[in-house]
């Protein structure tokens, strides 16, 4: 069994979007996250059948399995619960998370992400147990991601709940140090890992830096 807050911790958070994965495919980018030591991976797929999602979705869940990851699905609940996904991944625009639960149950991760406070406040109300904040930087993965949350208001958004924060948005090997040092578990990331020529090195590189602010 994944130890959800463990895998939390672990400081790199791992995104799938294959248009932007330099011709690989999602499983082939996911088996190259694991294999760098990755152990949370989010399915985030906007280009593909909901048929084609749930087919990769049940090859990506035992990858995880077999790294002993933790595999979460964005947006699509049915998918998470069809394929006995680790969690389920959702947004302002999605089913709220009290919502996701009562579908869901009482042992599906559900992650919410929250660009406000207030947005905050509710999804923790709701039982989410982490938030996804952001976009911390502006991003061109996600077109509708809103105005760019900051570093001050990311840091304080760690401050003001007790459950585990994951940023999102435009973070890379320049900026990492400065996103770990707001006190997240962990970053998420597309482009800079689905999109890097050696993803393993991009990993390496990104977990000594955020290991250097941590001795
Ligand atoms: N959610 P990249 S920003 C999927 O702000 C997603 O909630 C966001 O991609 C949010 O790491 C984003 O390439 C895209 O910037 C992040």
């Amino acid at each position: 069994m994944v130890d959800v807050y463990q895998v939390l911790q672990t400081g790199i958070y791992g995104i799938t979007c294959e248009s932007i994965s330099a011709g690989r495919t999602n499983i082939e980018v996911v088996q190259q996250l694991l294999d760098a030591g990755v152990k949370i991976i989010q399915y985030r797929e906007k280009d593909k059948t909901k048929r084609e999602k749930y087919q990769q979705c049940l090859t990506l869940r035992s990858l995880c399995d077999a790294a002993g990851a933790l595999f979460i699905v964005n947006d699509d609940v049915d998918i998470a619960m069809a394929i006995k996904a680790g969690g389920v991944h959702v947004g302002q625009d999605d089913l709220p998370a009290d919502v996701v639960r009562a579908i869901v149950g009482p042992d599906m991760v559900i992650g919410v992400s929250a660009g406000t406070p207030n947005e905050a406040a509710i999804a923790v109300a709701q039982g989410a147990n982490y938030l996804g904040v952001g976009p911390v930087f502006p991003t061109g993965t996600k077109l509708d991601a809103g105005d760019a949350v900051g570093l001050a208001n990311l840091a304080q958004m760690v401050q003001m709940y007790n459950i585990p924060v994951v940023a999102i948005g435009g973070i890379n090997e320049k900026n990492i140090m400065d996103v770990h040092q707001c006190g997240v578990a962990c970053a998420a990331m597309v482009s800079t890992l689905v999109g890097a020529t050696d993803i393993k090195e991009t990993v390496s590189t990104i977990w000594r830096i955020i290991n250097s602010d941590r001795r």
